[in-house]
């Protein structure tokens, strides 16, 4: 693969939908829909109304106090309501909603009516914690039935739930826990990776020696991994013990469109991870919109979003949207490549999934194994792909269009991040596809790529990647760091823009072509690090002084860390201490810091402020020219 975007000025390849697929469309013409989402208030007031809402809204969208822009102003509804509740009395009561299965074969299947039933315990067994509505509930998790009740259950009693993704470690879970002030942990005996059983009960111990608010901790007995319940401390008690006996239906709680619904850490590009907050009443309307407009889901679709529930992407399309639509959400705990290559196509084999949403990396990663194991499977039953994380290179592409869609079904390349909270840049399943390019913004979304002024850039030329309109997922603010949020989001190109963070460029065509981040996020295996994360990760080791990272291409990962570090005084970077500066990191940061080459240095480049330009390391590591060194101090 090669991450040299220059080779997508090349792709010229048009792929236009089977007829077949434009018959069965919910939306037939793109263009149409695209005029028709110019009018954006009006566009999303009519998707609104799919839901039931306790109270309509006086107005769908207020500016007046941008960039603090609130939707379906003083409206009232409950998400949990909306995505569980109102299944029940539908013919949809006994259908499947979650089914879960892992690498090892086992499969829980739980119909929209017994998960009513277990989120209604889950939130009772809540309240019962002294969690009330505004409180944060912190889930460290695998990727397990257990997890979407949980987040199910808050919601359905107005508390937040903040899900640390179970590849992270001790540092970042003390850091996520202590921001959100979390009062519950939820955590499990392990989860399950390539055979191993990994024990998040002891990393989530080892965190919560630093993390003073939380004062219970309900832990998932996953694995059967051996605890026993005599070890148990005073705060600790079993998932099941704590849902034992709890069978009164517990009332949902009405809620504000406005009011907070989750937050979720992300990383940018300086500092401490960000708390993406979003809030209910949009972020419901956008998520479920998206994901019917771009997966254009059916009765009987058997939807499956590879994504951790840790992510984004697991929130809005594992569990909300699919939910929110009624449909059946596969939950799989296990990578793609275990016990063998086709672990993923004998699942879609033997449940039938309809619609398959992955990631580049994971694409890239089975393409290695070559066109054999797809074969050994019937992959007929799928009828939409897409891809999400990252650039989708045109090798890649063309690999999963060829052995996975058998060249009769299109590829949905979705381009959003944690804080749009919905799909933005996305083709429809009738849009004529160019491999390589999410297509155009969605319908209800206007985009554009400008240069720093604001000023748009002529077609084929690279700029900055903006959103010129509010949307209703958006973030409504960084969690207690509001001037963070404008100053980050809002304030960075003139005209009252989002900027999003990313280069890219727009082609005759319209279609745009995403070319990386502008800022220092890398995005290692589609997880996105924020290169400050690691250096403290780094520096936080006793023998380095200084250190600094930038991101560098890699043919499955996209992206590894590339490191320069500076030791101290008299200490070599030997094949030891390689070694124990990767446990260290590891240990720190997780499994999602994939490190490549480290680098001992004496000096690294800084502004004359002191801050470290990784724009110069780049620049030398990829042999380019340095640019603009008048800030250099040295
Ligand atoms: C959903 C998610 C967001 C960043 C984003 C961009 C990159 C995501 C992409 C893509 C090119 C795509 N990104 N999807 N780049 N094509 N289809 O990944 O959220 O983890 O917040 O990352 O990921 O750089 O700015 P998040």
């Amino acid at each position: 693969m090669s991450k040299d975007t220059s080779v997508l000025l090349d792709e010229k390849r048009l792929f236009k939908p089977d007829y077949h697929l434009v018959e069965e469309a919910h939306i037939k013409n793109w263009e149409a829909e695209l005029e028709k989402g110019k009018d954006i208030e009006k566009y999303w007031e009519e998707k609104a109304h799919q839901f039931e809402w306790f109270k309509k809204w006086d107005k769908v969208l207020d500016e007046s106090k941008k960039p603090f822009y609130q939707w379906f102003v003083n409206g009232k509804i409950n998400l949990c309501y909306n995505a569980v509740d109102r299944w029940i009395n539908t013919d949809k009561r006994n259908q499947v909603a979650i089914l879960y299965t892992n690498e090892r074969g086992e499969e829980i299947k739980l119909t929209y009516y017994e998960l009513y039933r277990e989120v209604n315990k889950m939130a009772s067994a809540l309240k019962n914690l002294g969690i009330k509505k505004g409180d944060t509930v912190s889930m460290y998790l695998p990727m397990c039935p257990e997890l979407l009740i949980s987040m199910l259950g808050c919601t359905r009693i107005g508390a937040l739930h903040s899900v640390v993704y179970s590849g992270l470690s001790v540092g970042g879970l003390v850091e996520r826990i202590n921001d959100s002030k979390a009062k519950v942990l939820l955590t499990a005996d392990g989860t399950y990776r390539r055979g191993k059983i990994i024990d998040l009960k002891k990393i989530a111990d080892e965190a919560l020696l630093q993390c003073p608010t939380i004062e219970t901790v309900v832990l998932v007995r996953h694995t059967g991994n051996p605890i026993k319940i005599s070890e148990l401390s005073g705060r600790e008690i079993l998932y099941t013990t704590l849902l034992e006996g709890e069978n009164e239906l517990c009332p949902v709680e009405e809620m504000d469109a406005e009011d907070p619904l989750f937050i979720l850490y992300t990383s940018g590009s300086t500092g401490k991870p960000k708390g993406v907050l979003h809030t209910t009443g949009g972020y419901m309307v956008g998520v479920a919109t998206t994901l019917q407009n771009v997966f254009d889901i059916h009765n009987g679709d058997l939807w499956w979003c590879t994504g951790d529930i840790g992510w984004i992407t697991g929130h809005s399309y594992l569990i909300y949207g699919p939910l929110l639509l009624g449909t059946t959400t596969l939950v799989y705990e296990g990578a793609p490549d275990y016990p063998d290559p086709g672990a993923w196509w004998k699942i879609v084999e033997k449940y039938g999934v309809t619609k398959l949403y992955t990631a580049p990396t994971a694409i890239r990663h089975l393409m290695r194994y070559g066109n054999k194991y797809p074969q050994l499977y019937d992959l007929s039953s799928l009828k939409i792909l897409g891809s999400v994380g990252e650039p989708i290179n045109p090798e890649a592409w063309m690999w999963f269009y060829k052995n996975v869609g058998k060249e009769k079904i299109p590829i949905m390349d979705t381009w959003w991040q944690t804080e749009t909270g919905m799909h933005m840049i996305a083709p429809l399943p009738v849009s004529p596809l160019k491999p390589g390019s999410p297509t155009r913004a969605l319908p209800g979304i206007e985009m554009d790529v400008v240069d720093e002024k604001g000023q748009r850039v002529p077609p084929g030329k690279g700029g900055y990647l903006v959103i010129k309109k509010p949307w209703p997922a958006m973030l409504r603010t960084l969690y207690k760091e509001e001037e963070r949020y404008e100053d980050t989001y809002w304030k960075q190109i003139p005209g009252g823009v989002y900027m999003a963070g990313d280069m890219a460029r727009i082609d005759e065509d319209g279609y745009i072509w995403i070319q990386g981040r502008s800022d220092d996020v890398l995005k290692i295996a589609g997880h996105r690090i924020g290169t400050s994360e690691v250096e403290s990760a780094f520096v936080s080791h006793p023998l380095v002084v200084e250190a600094a990272v930038i991101g560098k291409s890699d043919p499955i990962k996209g992206q590894v860390i590339k490191s320069f570090l500076i030791l101290k005084e008299g200490h070599k970077l030997n094949t030891a201490l390689i070694e124990d500066l990767q446990k260290h990191v590891r240990y720190e940061m997780g499994p999602v810091a994939v490190l490549g080459e480290m680098v001992q240095v004496n000096k690294l480049p800084k502004t004359r402020s002191g801050k470290i330009m990784r724009r110069i390391l780049r620049a030398q590591e990829e042999g380019k020219d340095l640019g603009d060194t008048s800030t250099l101090e040295d």
